[in-house]
């Protein structure tokens, strides 16, 4: 990957602003302190040694082996309403990218990506403030390509894997995932205010109908029954009380 060959490649979806790392600690980090940078920008890197989950977690990205990137977006007033999906359109950008390919992914709401029940892509969304509104949104996507992205499993949680593994052979260029996926970005983004995008996300949410425990702040269990109009995850907990899960710093657990 190269600064040139992504911005050939990158042309036709007229990003506002590009710059590339062979290395960098992360890309979040680099989008957060890009003052002025105008909406659809982006920040790409070969390899990040700093790479952040959520909650201070890490992300590992090795040399040459995935895609990282952070999206700048500057969203315009009407999509105010709208901006706790946003975490929806990056999650149907990657899983529309994986299905190009033949795959068949999952949403582990509210921020993996998963194959085969295995994680192959995360989002960090970060937001600028600016007084009590948002001046930007920084959406970090942590895509495994390569097999070579794929951690230890000593460092892992939840297992991983990555598009070459699922695909038996080997994966296409990553500029062609990051087109496809931000390609897709554009368009669902377009209907960020729609019935559809809410019914796409919820037709790709993970464990639907399934035993879940929501560990967090507030860990709960229950039945997985869809998202509410924000996004939010409605569950079927004990004795019939539904509980609606905001986002928040919340993973998901299979199991009863
Ligand atoms: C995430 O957090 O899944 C969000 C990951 C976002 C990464 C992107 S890369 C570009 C941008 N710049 C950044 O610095 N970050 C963003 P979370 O749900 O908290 O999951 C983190 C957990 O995933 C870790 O604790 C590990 O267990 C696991 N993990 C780390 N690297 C992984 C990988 N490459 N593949 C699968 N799992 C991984």
């Amino acid at each position: 990957m190269n600064e040139r060959a992504l911005q050939k490649k990158l042309s036709r979806l007229t990003p506002g602003g590009l710059r590339y790392f062979d290395s960098i600690g992360s890309t979040n980090d680099e989008a957060l302190a890009w003052v002025g940078a105008p909406d659809f920008s982006l920040v790409i890197a070969d390899e990040q040694t700093q790479g952040r989950g959520r909650l201070d977690r890490k992300w590992f990205t090795p040399k040459g082996s995935g895609l990282a990137l952070s999206l700048i977006l500057r969203p315009p007033a009407v999509h105010t309403p709208y901006l706790s999906r946003t975490v929806g359109l990056a999650a149907l950008s990657i899983a529309d990218a994986c299905s190009g390919l033949g795959l068949a992914p999952l949403i582990k709401w509210p921020n993996d990506i998963l194959l085969n029940g295995k994680k192959a892509a995360g989002i960090l969304i970060e937001t600028v403030w600016s007084g009590d509104e948002v001046d930007s949104l920084v959406i970090g996507m942590g895509i495994n390509v390569y097999k070579s992205s794929v951690p230890p499993a000593e460092f892992l949680q939840f297992p991983a894997t990555s598009l070459e593994d699922e695909l038996g052979h080997s994966a296409p260029a990553r500029e062609e995932i990051l087109f496809d996926v931000l390609s897709a970005f554009q368009r669902w983004r377009e209907r960020i205010a729609t019935d559809g995008l809410l019914q796409a996300w919820d037709a790709a949410l993970a464990f639907r109908g399934e035993q879940v425990h929501v560990v967090g702040e507030s860990p709960v269990s229950g039945e997985l029954l869809g998202l509410e109009a924000d996004g939010g995850l409605r569950l079927r907990a004990a004795n019939d009380n539904f509980v609606i899960i905001r986002f928040g710093d919340v993973s998901l657990r299979p199991g009863a």
